[in-house]
């Protein structure tokens, strides 16, 4: 049965769904969401996800949301992209986590805030703020990107997925690739892994192409 993605373009959350779904050659549709339109706060929606984000997944009977947890079951599922030992598959978790929080949990917001919030209410500092943040992680992820192709082991893995997330979008955010030679590195390397596709060639957009 095909697996349906609820999701919408600009979601790096749900990018790292579909993403993770595209490498691991599994059969998958999206379903588009209107979110810059409001299709999330709808009664129907919430009833689907109580937390109200995107992306959602669902396979047959089976409704999963947070893209992590979703990334997790399609390496069960496949056993593809998921660490092959118990102590890698740890060391995929730990990347996962520091994703969630500090790389896509800071990007997500402040492109959001960059790019999408109307423009009497963005704030300058919170701007700042999120962005001394996400260039710290960024930071991390570079420093320990040297001599290594893949963050959590010797092949990619969903912790890759997870934290590229946002990092291929070009609307402007105060990220730049070559602030982090080894980030920049990373990105070409995924980029390259065959069957790539960039997030709008996987997702409709909710907003058209400024
Ligand atoms: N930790 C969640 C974050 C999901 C998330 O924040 N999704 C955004 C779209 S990219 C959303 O739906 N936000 C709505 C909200 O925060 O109310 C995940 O990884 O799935």
């Amino acid at each position: 049965m095909t697996i349906k993605l609820h999701c919408f373009g600009e979601s790096g959350n749900a990018y790292k769904a579909a993403l993770t779904m595209t490498l691991a050659g599994v059969e998958w549709e999206p379903v588009f969401v209107d979110f810059f339109h409001g299709a999330t706060r709808t009664p129907e929606f919430r009833a689907l996800n109580v937390m109200g984000e995107i992306p959602v997944m669902v396979d047959g009977d089976l409704v999963i949301t947070q893209s992590a947890v979703i990334q997790d079951y399609i390496t069960s599922k496949t056993s593809k992209l998921g660490g092959k030992s118990a102590d890698q598959r740890r060391e995929v978790l730990r990347w996962m986590f520091f994703d969630n929080h500090k790389v896509s949990g800071v990007a997500g917001p402040l492109r959001f805030n960059t790019n999408f919030l109307p423009e009497e209410k963005r704030s300058t500092e919170v701007n700042a703020f999120l962005l001394m943040r996400l260039k710290s992680a960024l930071k991390v992820m570079d420093t320990h990107l040297e001599g290594r192709d893949w963050l959590a082991t010797e092949e990619l893995t969903i912790a890759d997925i997870a934290c590229c997330g946002y990092l291929f979008y070009t609307e402007p955010f105060g990220f730049d690739r070559k602030e982090f030679p080894n980030v920049d590195a990373w990105l070409d390397r995924i980029a390259a892994t065959p069957g790539w596709k960039h997030p709008y060639d996987l997702m409709q957009r909710s907003l058209p192409a400024a």
